[in-house]
């Protein structure tokens, strides 16, 4: 199904004088308010192929019906959301859950709901049918050279599907790790895995990214042999310009300062992606900003202030991306809500004053720092991101939009109750 032009407008036209009382008081209180919308209308937040449907924990998993079953489903999901909040431009693949047979049908179903190809992700954490050797104890790491040259094969495999999409990066998370002490010689993992990235590395292309995921746990217990962000960037420092750190925010161990982590990388310029999600307790995929909203603007405060630094294009020069499981909401309404949060905390990372920041941090006045953020944090710029998005053609209330239209209700009547989802 798709979404008309006429029907959003016509959603919009009911809630716009009350959206233009709330965009005035609130804009008249801020500086340089049309750079921020500017800056919010282009800024496109990647929606990953394995996040539209259904996942699930290992006890079980409850189908949310009419789920995309297949590539093409999934691309027309995305445009959806991209039609509702006009900043959900681009899909990332995860290969082989998302390999397309005709790559210029693909792209051209793509180009139809104007979204881009973000990175393709690979896969050598889950044995396929029919796949020769396993990965049980590893892929890149892993002590028998031909499990290690399959790894590196489907890594090229997924670089030439990306290449016919005109997507521009890969991304590699490896579930390379120990469950025991004593399973692995942590210096040998370290170098299988870096020969291994080296291989893939001298086969991207020149205009392309490779971004190195980090993860501190699970599914391995003891040891993650890409395990944090330190590990992350010797491996991309060793491979070379064309390779970033990515960071996910689920994948850190309990309260890691994650702000810290970023402003780091950015000041090395190894920052490469970026993976938006919440979580309570370890990599929960939870909806991005529903736990821990200040700690996400606390991020994009020295996203946009590290960015700023090294001159770098805000929309452009970052792989932005969600990546989140739904477990008991509607798939679609979670990824509105997740980019929905990702806009307003960059808005109001965007308000910061910066100048009298220097200042208060130069004279060591603590208190006035904190109240610097914490104003921003507390203004309300969800009009803001509305303002940007009608301006792009978006929805005023997305949400409201989506559940007024019957979105669900039609994919189910068009794809059945019990569709499943390739993916997680
Ligand atoms: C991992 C990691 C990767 C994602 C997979 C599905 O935990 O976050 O980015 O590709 O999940
Ligand atoms: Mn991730
Ligand atoms: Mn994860």
């Amino acid at each position: 199904m798709e979404l008309q032009q006429i029907q959003i407008d016509a959603l919009n036209d009911g809630l716009r004088s009350r959206h233009q009382r709330a965009f005035s008081y609130q804009a008249e209180q801020v500086d340089r308010i049309e750079d921020i919308i500017t800056k919010l209308t282009a800024f496109q937040v990647a929606i990953p192929s394995w996040a539209l449907g259904a996942g699930g924990t290992r006890f079980g998993r409850f189908s949310i019906g009419g789920e995309p079953g297949n590539l093409e489903e999934k691309i027309a999901d995305v445009g959806l959301l991209h039609k509702l909040n006009a900043s959900s431009g681009a899909i990332s693949l995860h290969i082989p859950w998302d390999i397309p047979t005709d790559a210029a049908k693909i792209k051209a179903l793509a180009d139809h709901h104007g979204l881009q190809f973000d990175a393709m992700n690979s896969n050598t954490f889950q044995d396929q049918p029919g796949q020769p050797l396993s990965y049980k104890f590893g892929s890149l790491q892993h002590t028998d050279k031909g499990v290690r040259q399959q790894a590196i094969d489907h890594n090229l495999e997924v670089i030439a599907h990306g290449k016919a999409l005109g997507s521009k990066s890969l991304t590699v998370w490896l579930s390379d790790g120990s469950n025991f002490p004593g399973q692995l010689n942590f210096r040998k993992a370290f170098q299988n895995t870096l020969a291994g990235l080296e291989e893939i590395y001298a086969a991207l292309p020149e205009d392309w990214k490779i971004f190195v995921e980090y993860k501190a746990f699970e599914p391995n217990f003891y040891s993650m042999t890409v395990g944090d962000w330190g590990q992350s960037l010797l491996y991309a420092n060793k491979l070379g310009p064309q390779a970033y750190t990515l960071v996910d925010l689920g994948h850190h161990l309990p309260n890691a300062n994650i702000e810290q982590i970023v402003s780091l990388l950015l000041m090395e310029g190894k920052l490469g992606g970026f993976h938006f999600n919440d979580s309570k307790y370890g990599d929960d995929d939870l909806t991005v900003g529903s736990i821990r909203p200040y700690q996400l603007f606390l991020i994009f405060r020295e996203l946009v202030e590290g960015m700023n630094a090294r001159g770098m294009n805000h929309a452009k020069d970052l792989g932005w991306m969600i990546d989140a499981s739904h477990n008991i909401k509607d798939p679609l309404e979670d990824l509105l809500q997740s980019v929905e949060a990702i806009m307003i905390a960059y808005a109001q990372a965007l308000m910061v004053d910066d100048k009298a920041l220097d200042a208060a941090r130069q004279s060591n006045d603590v208190a006035h720092a904190q109240e610097l953020l914490q104003h921003a944090f507390r203004t309300d710029v969800r009009s803001f991101v509305a303002e940007a998005r009608l301006r792009a053609g978006g929805a005023l209330d997305p949400l409201g939009a989506y559940r007024s239209m019957q979105v669900r209700q039609k994919l189910i009547a068009e794809r059945g109750a019990v569709s499943k989802a390739t993916g997680l």
